[in-house]
């Protein structure tokens, strides 16, 4: 049996999938203690956030990158977040495109959250793994509601969001939504009628907004034909120039491993609270229930001073 030092350091020295992917299951099952000195290097790769509302064409339009990227030499890993619905048990969506894997310089893998998190810590972990491993390009595919949005503005340095032809009425919606996310915006299925007119849309609404002087693309693709795909990833490889000229990748940088420390603390916390409310420890009487917020403080300054002592003794909350 090896040891999840050995898993890590051949997935780093021989790059074979089968390594990648056992130590990126070892983040999955929490095990990032034991090998958290070999997670983490200096920034090379060029982390793409492909976002969007369910059966827009992502995981098309990925597959169709992965060739362009591949025909430029460059290799890429896939990681596709798959929020898990209790209630549609992610079967929902019947008609979804699976990425490939298309040859020994692509890696790709899936990742489920609880729907109502964003992008977890585990999923950060895997990025800086899989930077650390030398992908060139990592794109990450996420579901374009909610908190998961959020999310991959952090971690990403160029978010791609993703439309589908739309009506009048949608692309009002859109604005409210996703707008303020992305760093070029893709039509994808210009194949389909209003496509154009979407994409005239998108370029009006976007004309007016400013992200740090970058001008904002909107592009048109048809992710099963391939048209457009070669004009996106030039898009991409602009977008990562303009934010090395403007000294804003080690910004992104930053921003990510912040967010690190951020759901690290943010869980560990979690944990410790959850933890004490379910054992007997907490003592709440009923008189203490006149003044539930009062009781609620107590709770807290009691918790935290639980924490100070664990972390004083050494202990670790994953
Ligand atoms: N006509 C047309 N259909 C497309 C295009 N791109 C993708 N599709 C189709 O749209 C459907 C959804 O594609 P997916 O790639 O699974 O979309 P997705 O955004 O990854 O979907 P989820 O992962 O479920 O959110 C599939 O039937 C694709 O074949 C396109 O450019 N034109
Ligand atoms: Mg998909």
């Amino acid at each position: 049996m090896e040891s999840p030092r050995e898993i890590v350091r051949k997935a780093v020295e021989t790059k074979d999938r089968l390594y990648i992917a056992r130590a990126l299951s070892l983040i999955e099952e929490g095990m990032y203690g034991e090998i958290s000195d070999m997670i983490f290097s200096s920034p090379r790769a060029h982390i793409v956030g492909i976002t969007g509302s369910p059966g827009v064409g992502k995981s098309t339009l990925i597959n169709a990158l992965i060739s362009e990227l591949r025909k430029r030499g460059k290799s890429v890993a896939v990681l596709a977040i798959d929020p898990s619905s209790p209630i549609s048990g992610g079967a929902l969506l019947g008609n979804r495109v699976r990425v490939r894997n298309l040859d020994e310089a692509t890696f790709y893998r899936s990742i489920s959250t609880p729907p109502e998190r964003s992008l977890s810590l585990k999923a950060y972990l895997m990025i800086e793994l899989l930077n650390t491993i030398g992908f060139d390009y990592i794109l990450i595919e996420t579901p374009g509601a909610g908190q998961v949005n959020v999310g991959i503005s952090r971690v990403a340095d160029t978010v791609v969001v993703v439309v589908q032809p739309l009506t009048g009425d949608d692309i009002q919606m859109l604005k409210a939504g996703i707008m303020e996310i992305g760093d070029i915006y893709v039509v994808n299925k210009s194949d389909l009628p209003q496509a154009e007119l979407t994409a005239m849309h998108l370029r009006t609404i976007v004309g007016d907004t400013n992200r740090d002087g970058w001008h904002i693309p909107v592009i048109k693709t048809n992710a099963i034909s391939g048209k457009g795909v070669a004009e996106l990833v030039n898009a991409i490889e602009q977008h990562m120039l303009f934010l090395k000229n403007r000294n804003l990748y080690t910004a992104r940088f930053r921003r990510r491993r912040m967010a690190i420390v951020e759901e690290y603390v943010s869980n560990a916390i979690y944990k410790t609270i959850h933890r004490y409310f379910s054992s007997a420890r907490i003592r709440v009487e009923d008189t203490d229930l006149g003044n539930p917020l009062h009781t609620a403080m107590r709770v807290l300054h009691e918790v935290l001073a639980t924490m100070c002592r664990a972390s004083e003794g050494g202990s670790t909350a994953h």
